[in-house]
């Protein structure tokens, strides 16, 4: 079987979408941190796009993987020149393939920090875009701040020159072009966060003042974050995806990436030294990116959310299943409906009935198999960004947020039984997991234990009118002999 790499591009017939610009000429504007799925279904894909327009080519990629985790995603890269597979999967069944090209080269950091730094330093680097997840901005959730005492960040603040975060790696980068009186390049967030950019900042220059207040006032005033709004459901890949193309196109690649057809990027337009006209293949530059941020967020993410939570419980394994289950459909709706639009300002453009519309068909999509066992993983980095802020505004408004409340304490549930209500182990990825389970346990003595998680859930145990829905939440998971679903009819029907 022959293997997808830069050679085999013009053995390829015509028909395939392929990258046919001189990728020998393309250089890295662009170092991106963090090359996970989402990545090559989304920046990955709206740059080899451009680069096939003329005139780009200093806007390729450089892909850093900072985790030990990216060592065989660096080895895949490397033997496949970069190259891999997109395969978009539409709910009718067609699939659309295209071999992606604009990544011309990754750096696996544990083995080479020195060259990571190095590339950063380099002239040609414009622009530093990352993807750590949630949970790799080491951000506390009940202040927002950054978690000066992590392990990680303390070892960066401590070891400048042998960094592990991205803040170290930065950090170093930043120091060393303001010394040798280069230009400073944009970092760039296309993660799911509100206000991506300025969270971003602020955290960033929270690190470097720890150790060197003049770069950090430097940083603020050449430095730009432009905050942004990233979609595209892109699951993670399995063998049947490697399968598939070799069936379709008749080539081996070891890491081929499946994603829905609808993809969408809104992004302010703050550069410190230039950027891509993404506008040019379908982004968009607007004044403001907050209104699309908060719609996404608090509908899409939080929604997954919903869906995962409790479908993990009743014993679904995707997001396809879950909602193709009426019960669930009807709930998520509800949930988007009830206690997530009352908070939701305007988008221009966007009609939010037809938004929410397309997310539940989106969601429904039977060729994206996206796993709930990723949907809920590392919930704790994700509810207080996706969920926490609907529960608080609706209740400074004198509403209950019940849905929402339900899906707390049956995230409660989840991380105490670990199972599901079949008896079948669930499998949880999650930073704080043995907190959580520990303090989940706690609520057969009291019943909010689970909630005393400051760092995830704020002063929420505090607030009356939430721990009141709450208790009767856990009441019905724990003291009744209802499933998840008589639950769920139950609180609809409230
Ligand atoms: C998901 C996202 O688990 C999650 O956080 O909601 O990965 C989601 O699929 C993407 O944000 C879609 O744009």
């Amino acid at each position: 079987m022959k293997t997808l790499n830069q050679t085999l591009l013009s053995t390829l017939p015509s028909s395939v979408d392929k990258p046919e610009y001189d990728r020998s000429q393309v250089k890295a504007g662009i170092v991106h941190i963090g090359v996970g799925g989402f990545h090559r279904a989304h920046q990955a894909m709206y740059t080899n796009e451009l680069l096939k327009q003329p005139g780009n080519e200093n806007w390729g990629i450089c892909g850093v993987g900072l985790l030990e985790a990216n060592r065989k995603l660096s080895e895949v890269l490397k033997k496949q020149d970069y190259l891999y597979t997109l395969l978009v999967r539409h709910s009718n069944g067609k699939i659309d393939t295209k071999i992606i090209g604009s990544m011309v080269d990754f750096i696996f950091a544990p083995a080479n920090k020195q060259a990571v730094i190095d590339k950063l330093i380099s002239d040609d680097t414009r622009i530093v875009s990352l993807t750590v997840t949630e949970g790799g901005y080491n951000q506390d959730s009940e202040t927002g701040e950054l978690d000066i005492k992590h392990a990680d960040i303390q070892h960066d603040i401590n070891y400048p020159d042998d960094p592990k975060t991205f803040y170290g790696y930065i950090t170093a980068a930043l120091k060393a072009r303001r010394a040798m009186g280069k230009k400073a390049f944009t970092v760039q967030s296309c993660d799911n966060i509100q206000h991506n950019g300025s969270v971003t900042k602020s955290l960033l220059l929270t690190f470097i003042a720890q150790s060197d207040v003049e770069l950090a006032e430097w940083v603020k005033n050449n430095v730009a974050f432009p905050n942004a709004m990233v979609d595209r459901i892109t699951p993670v890949t399995t063998p049947a995806d490697i399968d598939a193309v070799e069936k379709l196109l008749g080539y081996q690649d070891e890491w081929p990436i499946t994603c829905e057809s609808f993809s969408q990027w809104v992004i302010e337009d703050e550069f410190s030294d230039g950027r891509p006209n993404w506008d040019a293949v379908s982004a968009q530059f607007v004044p403001d990116v907050t209104p699309y941020e908060t719609m996404k967020i608090r509908l899409l993410n939080a929604g997954h959310s919903v869906l995962g939570l409790l479908g993990s419980i009743h014993g679904y394994q995707t997001i396809d299943e879950t909602v193709s289950d009426p019960l669930f459909a009807k709930y998520l709706r509800a949930f988007m409906d009830e206690e997530v639009t009352p908070v939701l300002a305007p988008v221009e453009g966007i009609d939010l009935e037809e938004y929410k519309d397309a997310l539940l068909a989106r969601f429904a999509n039977p060729n994206i198999k996206d796993a709930l066992s990723r949907i809920c993983s590392e919930t704790s980095a994700k509810l207080p960004k996706f969920l926490i802020s609907t529960i608080n505004e609706n209740l400074a408004e004198g509403r209950s947020a019940k849905l929402s409340t339900l899906v707390v304490a049956a995230w409660c549930y989840y991380s105490d039984k670990q199972t599901s209500e079949n008896g079948e182990a669930l499998t949880i990825i999650d930073a704080m997991q043995d907190k959580l389970h520990h303090a989940a346990q706690g609520t057969v003595t009291d019943s909010l234990s689970f909630l005393k998680v400051k760092t995830v859930f704020g002063n929420l145990s505090d607030k009356p009118n939430f721990t009141e829905t709450y208790q009767q939440a856990i009441k019905d998971l724990y003291l009744s002999d209802d499933k998840i679903k008589t639950i769920m009819q139950n609180w609809l029907a409230k």
